[in-house]
Order: structure tokens, then sequence, then C-alpha cells
């Protein structure tokens, strides 16, 4: 079956929209759209097909649309990252740019009316937005420090570059794979830490080794959603680098083919998986290769903890060096945007890579400019050693921008750290994640303590509060964290996580001194 045969008998909403036109089909009118203005447009084209081009209308702020970027392997330029600061610059206060859990970047405050213009300067400076959002592969991710660091196995970005090139035919667009049941989520990792989190992607790749030669183990079916979370399992089937191209494109034909599309809350591979048993999902998944795939290894590479690439860290290019930015809860301004490119050019090669963590690397800053780069400005703003409670902290969008959301995040994620750190002295980094609804953007499953918004009750009346999640570990042997405390109202909550860090994370109460 190819992509224009899908059968759409049982349809929900999603799949009528997608059977009656296709999401790609709307980057023929732009120029109308922008003509028309947000408010006269069709409305299923505005809410739902743009996303197809990664423009997101935004119900909280209507007319100021977002924007999600694809950057493979989380990398982009100097150049790249002037354009973005310009797009969120003409906004005003309305502007901003956010680096999300996929090291990507989305922006925020976009008029419709300046498509056209936008997607020309994309064009110019290869960056693509295409096949983002919806039921669509995401942004694919890969290490942060591919190429850089001394103790990889393998440098993801040329496999992850390919993967996008595939399944966007080269970023214009690609309609053999815009309508699939559901999202997708691809991540490859040739580093020892699992700097990605494989284990909560649909499809991920991770190094390990067959009688000396090298490869990647596959995993398969990770997910989180309101519904249900799983970690991704092992598919039990080894690839060299080499058909890791091929196999992307097997398994997404597989899931676009036969992925439960009538109901959406069991649309994610997993639930095929589960439908099928892995072993069938496996032998389709030849099929459509064409070839049967080796075994799994018995073991794979990820022996490290993970690392979070804060801080000034040798490469393994002699007297090369890469700086870890902190970026608080990824949110970022167009002059910081500038700043970043700047730095970027004067220090390093203009490269600038994003983590899943939503913070900045640069790399390539040589040995020589290094004692030049600790006294620029912007490093007090952005962090090379940030308090380690602050380092870690991890958000979703929530309620500012994002109508799902049961709770505003990033600000209250900022606030509470602060005042956590003033009551605490802390003896290492605790990874705190917010996201403001069970969707779980902000994978509160992956981290020490995860905060995922609800409604909570107090003194009988409705208010904004959390579920906290603990005991999620990642690196190697990285699993899932699970609820365990329901419904604690958000002004009650600073107490409760201070209990919390002192009891589990060896958090010491501060000796306040009296002047
Ligand atoms: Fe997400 C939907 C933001 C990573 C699971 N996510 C949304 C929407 C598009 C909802 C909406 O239309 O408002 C959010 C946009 C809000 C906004 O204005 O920013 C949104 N998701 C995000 C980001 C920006 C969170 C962040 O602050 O970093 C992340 C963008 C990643 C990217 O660059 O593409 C983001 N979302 C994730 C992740 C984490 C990951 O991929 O590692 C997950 C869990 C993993 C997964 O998908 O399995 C995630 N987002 C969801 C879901 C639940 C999916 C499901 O199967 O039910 C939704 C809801 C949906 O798709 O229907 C969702
Ligand atoms: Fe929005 Fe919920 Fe995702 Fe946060 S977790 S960005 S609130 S959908």
């Amino acid at each position: 079956m190819t992509a224009t045969t899908i059968n759409t008998t049982s349809q929900n909403k999603f799949e009528k929209l997608k059977a009656e036109k296709d999401g790609l089909s709307v980057k023929a009118e732009i120029e109308k759209f922008a003509t028309l203005g947000w408010e006269a447009m069709d409305e299923t084209d505005r809410d739902h097909r743009l996303k197809w081009l990664g423009v997101f209308f935004r119900p909280v702020t209507p007319g100021k649309f977002m924007m999600r970027l694809r950057l493979p392997n989380g990398i982009l330029n100097s150049s790249q990252m002037r354009v973005l600061a310009e797009v969120v610059q003409r906004y005003g206060d309305d502007g901003c740019a956010d680096i999300t859990t996929r090291q990507n970047f989305q922006l925020r405050g976009i008029r419709i009316e300046d498509l056209p213009e936008i997607f020309n300067r994309f064009r110019e400076v290869e960056l693509t937005s295409v096949q983002s959002g919806m039921d669509n592969v995401r942004n694919i991710t890969g290490d942060p420090i591919a190429g850089l660091d001394a103790s990889e196995l393998y440098d993801t970005r040329e496999l992850v570059e390919q993967i996008q090139a595939m399944i966007t035919n080269n970023g214009v667009g690609n309609a053999e794979f815009s309508n699939l049941p559901r999202k997708f989520n691809i991540a490859i990792t040739g580093g020892r830490d699992n700097s990605v989190h494989a284990e909560i992607n649909d499809l991920a790749f991770v190094p390990a080794f067959i009688d000396g030669n090298f490869g990647f183990n596959i995993l398969v079916g990770g997910f989180f959603s309101a519904k249900r979370c799983d970690a991704a399992i092992p598919l039990n089937a080894w690839v060299p680098p080499q058909d890791v191209v091929a196999v992307c494109r097997a398994v997404l034909e597989v899931y676009r083919d036969n992925g439960l599309r009538a109901n959406r809350q069991k649309s994610r591979l997993m639930w095929l998986i589960d439908e099928w048993g892995l072993e069938r999902f496996r032998e389709e998944v030849e099929l459509r290769l064409g070839k049967s795939l080796l075994p799994g290894a018995a073991y794979d590479e990820i022996n490290w903890e993970k690392r979070d690439h804060i801080g000034v860290h040798k490469q393994k290019q002699s007297d090369l060096y890469y700086a870890g930015l902190h970026i608080p809860v990824g949110r970022l301004y167009a002059e910081d945007m500038f700043e970043i490119a700047r730095l970027a050019e004067v220090y390093g090669t203009s490269e600038i890579r994003l983590t899943v963590e939503q913070n900045i690397v640069i790399p390539n800053i040589s040995d020589a400019r290094l004692a030049s780069f600790f006294t620029e400005s912007l490093l007090g703003k952005f962090k090379i050693n940030p308090e380690p409670l602050t380092r870690a902290l991890v958000s979703c969008t929530g309620a500012q921008f994002c109508n799902f959301a049961l709770i505003e995040t990033k600000n209250r994620a900022l606030a509470m750290i602060k005042a956590l750190e003033s009551e605490l002295e802390m003896t290492q980094p605790v990874r705190i994640h917010w996201t403001g609804c069970p969707n779980s953007c902000g994978q509160p499953q992956v981290a020490d303590i995860g905060l995922m918004g609800t409604k909570a009750r107090k003194n009988g009346k409705p208010v904004e509060g959390v579920d906290i999640y603990m005991g999620g570990k990642v690196g190697k042997d990285a699993h899932l964290g699970t609820c365990v405390t329901k419904g604690v109202p958000c002004e009650d909550l600073q107490p409760v996580l201070q209990e919390l860090l002192v009891t589990h994370f060896g958090a010491k109460p501060k000796v306040l001194v009296n002047t």
C-alpha cells in the first residue's frame, strides 16, 4: 500500500481532514493565506494543516503563530541563528524562541502575513520547518557533542541528516511520509551516555558491537501520551550504520500502512507492536527492507552516566574546547540569539548546537581564545557553571502559549528553583522536569523529580497543582519514573520539594546568618 491509498474507512476527525486534503498541500497556498489573514482563512487549514509546514495556530494568542523548525542533530550555524533572531525581533515583546526537548527551536509571535518572506529567508540559509507537527516524524535527535567527543563510538551527524533528507525530501516536503497514523520520534546515539533519551522514542538506534563490528541495536515503541507511557523495547535487531536510513524507511512504511488509525489514543507505534507481537512486527520490517535483520547484540555500549554538556570541556581535537551554556528553561530573545551567533563566530567556527535539556553548546573554541571567552558578559546570563538545581531544570511550554496546559510552567519552574536554591545547599544536580499536562512534552518520567500539571483542590476549591514523578533514570540502565504523589497544589509545592531534596538527594538546609 502506498501513502496515497491508505485505508481511511474508520475515520476520526484527523483522518478525515488528512483524507480531504494532504497537509503538505497548503505549501502552495501560503501567499493566499498571507493576503487573506488568519481570521478569514479556512479554519482547518489554519488550525491543523499549517502544522505540516511547522506553523502552529495558538488559540491562547490568536493571530500570533508558533513556528517549529527542524534542526537535525540539533545543529545550526550562526547565519541561521541570525535569521531566526531577525524573525522573532520584528515581533517586539511577542517575539521569542524556545529550545525544545527535541534539540530544536520554536519561534513565537509569527504573523501569517510574514510567512512568504520567512520561508524565503529560511530557504536562503537552508533552514526548514517542514513536517515538524501533526502526523509526521519530529526533529531527529543525535548526540549534541557528535564529532567532538573523544569517547564517542560513532559520529551521528551525517546519519541524522540523511534520515531527515529521506523523510522530508531534502526539506521541501515528502508526501510519502506526510500521513502517518500519528506523530513519530526517531533518535540515534553513538556515544556512551545516551544523550538523546533513546528509550522514549518510537524508533531509536543505540551503539552495539557484533564480532567487533560497530553498529546499532534497534529499540522500538517508546512514547509518552496522556493515556499511556512506555519505554522503547529491543527489536532484537542490529544494523550496521549504512543500513540505518533504510531501516528508518522500512519501519515508517510498516507504521504508515498498518498503524492503528481509528482511535488516536491508540495510534502510536507501540500499540501496533502490541497488536501484532514483536516477532511479526520485525518480519514486516524485514519484508519492507528486503533482507533479514541480524539478531541484536547481547548488550549495548551505553555504559556511562548521562552528561549534561554544561561547562567547558576538552574536545577530541587537540587544543579545542566546547562550551555548554545553560539557557534557563530554553527561553531566548532576539538579542540573546544575536549574541550567541556572535560568540560562535568570534570564538568557534560559527557552529551552535542544542541539547534535549534545552541548552546550547558552542564547539571548536581554541585554547588560546578561552581566557577571552570567559570574559564575555553573556556568560553572566547563560552560565557555564550554574547552581546545581538550575543546571538540570527542564520545562515544557505550559499555559503561556499552549492550550493543553493545565498550569503555567516555565516562569513557575524558574521561581521555584530560585526559592529552593535560597533555602538549600545542594551537593549534586537534581534533574527537575516540569510539564504542563499529561502529554509529557517536558518528559517528567525521565527526571529525578518530574512535575506534571494537573487540577488539584484546596479548601474545596480547584487550584493549579502537580502530580509528582520520581525515579526516572537516564544514561546507563535508563528507565522511566512513576507517579508517587498526586494533586499537590502548586502553592504548597515548595516545602514538598524541599523535603524530597533533603530526604532523597542529600540537600542540606542553609544556615542563615543574621547580619
Ligand atoms: Fe509535545 C503536543 C510542545 C516534545 C508529547 N507538544 C504538543 C503541542 C504541539 C500541543 C499544542 O498544539 O499546543 C505543544 C506545542 C506548545 C507550544 O506552543 O510550544 C507541544 N512538545 C512540545 C515542546 C515544544 C515542549 C518543549 O517545551 O520543549 C517539544 C517540541 C519538540 C520538537 O522540537 O518537536 C515537545 N512532546 C514532546 C515530547 C518529548 C520528546 O519528544 O522527547 C513528548 C513525549 C514523547 C512522545 O511524543 O512520545 C511530547 N506533545 C506530546 C503529545 C502526546 C503525544 C501522544 O501520543 O499522545 C502531544 C499531544 C498530541 O500530539 O496530540 C503533544
Ligand atoms: Fe503543552 Fe502539555 Fe505539551 Fe506542556 S506537556 S507543551 S502543556 S501539550
